[in-house]
């Protein structure tokens, strides 16, 4: 039996902080955006289930670009207005959010899913009805190419993943075995792991055992046994939040020393109540960093800062950055035609032809996208988690 299973005292609390019911949907049942006094773009995240410890940061980047765009004037004097659909963690509840966004509520775009296992459930439907998604957070391989109308900020893991290895060999340069886990029912967790795989191959590693999970799993006894009996010292860990802190703190209690690379769906500080002191250590590759000079991301950080009280993450600089092409892709399409006069579904296509040829100067860096919808993005970081002695309070430290 697991000694102990986190309760994830961390999440009620921290969702409590967070706006987490749906914005009022738009009424208007025409068939231009003209009749509505604000723009809606759909935003499909999880915000309730355990993938809300990872899509609560993607909702707070969002709403921190919405008041942003628009107090700077919107699309031509026009507000966006956010509508949230709360996907939950499962498909099914991805597909719902986008039947409502785009039958309902009759939005211009869509930012979501969180998860790419949602996404290969849902974006075909987005896609068949000519609706633009910009993926905020999906990482695995093949979401470009679901359709011409899906694209992502989020930079793939074939980019991301490897610098974290790279970053753990610096930290010991004699490190040679390596057990690496993944959560065997999630897309994204299944694309990273044979990235890391492969990379650990190519670095000469010795992959010493691959065990799996289930993303629902909170006792990894085994698997966590069975790869420390064959004593590695680096764990590699590609699973979401929940499960993914789960296994660090049983890996650390059953007496693993060696390093823990987690992959991005342990990229949160809400794993802090899951590993507390135990997540001490985990180093994770990031596609954004806090420290990013451009003016849009000093303006974020300090909207995020006065809010939260910390850096932003990387969920909410990459949700900020969907809200951002939306808007500037909107921008330009609207000073070509008047975006209140083009009928919806003109209006959907023009917006993703625009947003597809657009480079934009965001909290990520500077962006722009390959024809089929994958981002191009230059900068990416490491950063190790740090926790305070009692395992209370963390961060994540970037590294040089
Ligand atoms: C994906 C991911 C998730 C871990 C992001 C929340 O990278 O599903 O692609």
């Amino acid at each position: 039996m697991p000694k102990s299973i986190a309760p994830l005292p961390g999440l009620a609390i921290a969702l409590s902080l967070f706006f987490t019911s749906c914005a009022q949907s738009p009424t208007s049942t025409s068939e231009t955006a003209s009749s509505q006094a604000d723009i809606p773009l759909g935003a499909a995240l999880a915000q309730t289930s355990n993938v809300a410890l990872l899509g609560q940061e993607q909702v707070a980047g969002v709403k921190i670009a919405e008041q942003y765009f628009n107090t700077k004037g919107g699309v031509g004097g026009r507000p966006i207005q956010i509508v949230f659909q709360d996907t939950s963690g499962d498909e099914a509840g991805a597909i719902n959010a986008f039947q409502t966004l785009i039958n309902q509520d009759r939005v211009v775009g869509i930012i979501g899913p969180t998860l790419s296992q949602q996404a290969f459930g849902a974006n075909p439907i987005a896609d068949r009805a000519g609706v633009p998604v910009l993926g905020p957070s999906n990482t695995a391989k093949g979401i470009p190419q679901i359709g011409e109308f899906i694209a992502r900020v989020s930079a793939p893991i074939t980019v991301v993943a490897p610098n974290a290895l790279k970053a753990a060999l610096k930290i010991n340069p004699k490190l040679k075995r390596v057990a690496v886990f993944y959560a065997q029912n999630d897309a994204y967790s299944k694309s990273e792991t044979e990235i890391f795989q492969q990379t650990v191959k190519d670095a000469k590693l010795d992959l010493v055992t691959v065990q799996k999970f289930q993303t629902t799993d909170t006792d990894f006894q085994t698997q966590a046994t069975n790869a420390i009996n064959l004593k590695p010292d680096l764990v590699i860990i590609s699973g979401l939040a929940a499960d993914g802190g789960n296994l660090v703190r049983q890996l650390r209690e059953l007496g693993y020393q060696g390093l823990i690379i987690g992959g991005n769906g342990l990229n949160t500080s809400n794993i802090f109540p899951v590993c507390q002191a135990d997540c001490d250590g985990i180093l994770i590759a990031q596609a954004y960093s806090p420290d990013h000079p451009g003016a849009v991301n000093v303006a974020f950080r300090q909207a995020f800062q006065q809010q939260f009280k910390s850096d932003p993450p990387q969920f909410s600089a990459q949700a900020f950055a969907a809200v951002q092409v939306f808007v500037e892709a909107l921008q330009a399409v609207d000073q070509q035609t008047k975006i209140a006069q083009i009928p919806l579904p003109e209006l959907r296509q023009k917006l993703n032809a625009q947003l597809l040829k657009g480079s934009y100067d965001t909290p990520l860096g500077k962006i722009s996208f390959t024809p089929e919808g994958e981002i191009v993005q230059t900068s990416f970081y490491v950063a190790q988690i740090k926790m305070d002695a009692g395992g209370e309070k963390g961060k994540f430290v970037f590294l040089k």
